[in-house]
């Protein structure tokens, strides 16, 4: 471990444009249950009860009530070394390094907030922000934060159904996140995917977009992932704890 660590250290230093991927296995450390572990919030539900267009057409009040109760560990999480450290080393790659301009791009599927609340500039969000709410009549969109939304499910000026602004399984990514997504992990020299059970698509092929450009990956997960094969370092263990040591 200690040398695949050494390794990938010099590699950063010495890599211009670095992205990262990053997904609920991140915000573990954070107290945010992720999705397929064995505390996972799918543990009780199927995704296809909860997160689909058609469960909240079928059921607004029950994707609500999910929902509300992710809002609620999330507002009382804080992000943690792992995530601030992403912060840190947005900030050393952008800062000019002997004239060379370097870059960070953070993608993230995660849907908390947490990267945006430990500083990362502009993450790349490509499930949504549960943090945002959009109406299904007039498309207006905006931030909502209220914890807990007492009248459920809530309504928009217009009387229209207020649905999370997050994208469901069978929806589209917001194209102009997909489309910063895959300009970051076509340049990058490394690619680091953390937190991730790399199962979901189309966030999941973005590491073979980077390694078809050239990239190198990196892997940072207690747990084996598909990725693991054809990574170039691979680091078994906690984001939080292995981050800070690497940046
Ligand atoms: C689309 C937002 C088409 C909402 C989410 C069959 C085969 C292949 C693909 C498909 C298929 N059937 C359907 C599909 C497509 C589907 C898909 O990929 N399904 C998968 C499950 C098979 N994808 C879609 O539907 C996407 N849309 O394809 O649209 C289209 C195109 C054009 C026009 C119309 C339609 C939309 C996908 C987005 C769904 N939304 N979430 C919400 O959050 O409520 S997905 C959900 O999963 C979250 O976003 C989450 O981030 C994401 C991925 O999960 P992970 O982040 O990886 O989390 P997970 O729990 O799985 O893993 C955690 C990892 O962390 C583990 O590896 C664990 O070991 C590790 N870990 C734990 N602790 C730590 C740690 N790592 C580091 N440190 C720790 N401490
Ligand atoms: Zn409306």
């Amino acid at each position: 471990m200690e040398e695949t660590l050494q390794a990938l250290r010099e590699a950063l230093c010495e890599a211009k444009t670095v992205a990262a991927l990053t997904g609920a296995g991140i915000s573990a450390e954070s107290g945010v249950p992720t999705f397929r572990g064995k505390e996972g919030l799918w543990r009780n539900y199927s995704p296809e009860r909860l997160a689909t267009p058609e469960a909240f057409a079928r059921d607004p009040r029950l994707v609500w009530e999910w929902y509300n109760w992710r809002r609620g560990i999330i507002h009382r999480a804080r992000p943690h070394a792992g995530h601030l450290a992403l912060a840190e080393l947005e900030r050393k790659k952008s800062a000019d390094q002997e004239g060379r301009r370097g870059r960070f791009t953070l993608v993230t599927q995660n849907v908390d907030g947490l990267h945006d609340r430990a500083g990362s500039q502009s993450p790349v969000k490509l499930h949504g922000d549960i943090w945002r709410v959009r109406c299904l009549d007039c498309g207006r969109e905006e931030r909502n934060e209220q914890v807990p939304i007492l009248e459920l499910p809530p309504r928009c000026h217009c009387g229209g159904l207020l649905r999370p602004a997050v994208v469901w399984f069978g929806e589209p990514l917001p194209p102009d996140q997909w489309e910063r997504a895959l300009a970051a992990s076509a340049q990058a020299e490394i690619f680091l995917v953390i937190g991730t059970s790399a199962v979901v698509y189309p966030a999941a092929g973005l590491a073979e977009v980077a390694r078809r450009s050239g990239a190198k990956l990196a892997v940072i997960n207690p747990q084996p992932t598909p990725l693991d094969h054809q990574a170039d370092w691979v680091l078994k263990g906690e984001s939080g704890k292995l981050l800070p040591r690497l940046i």
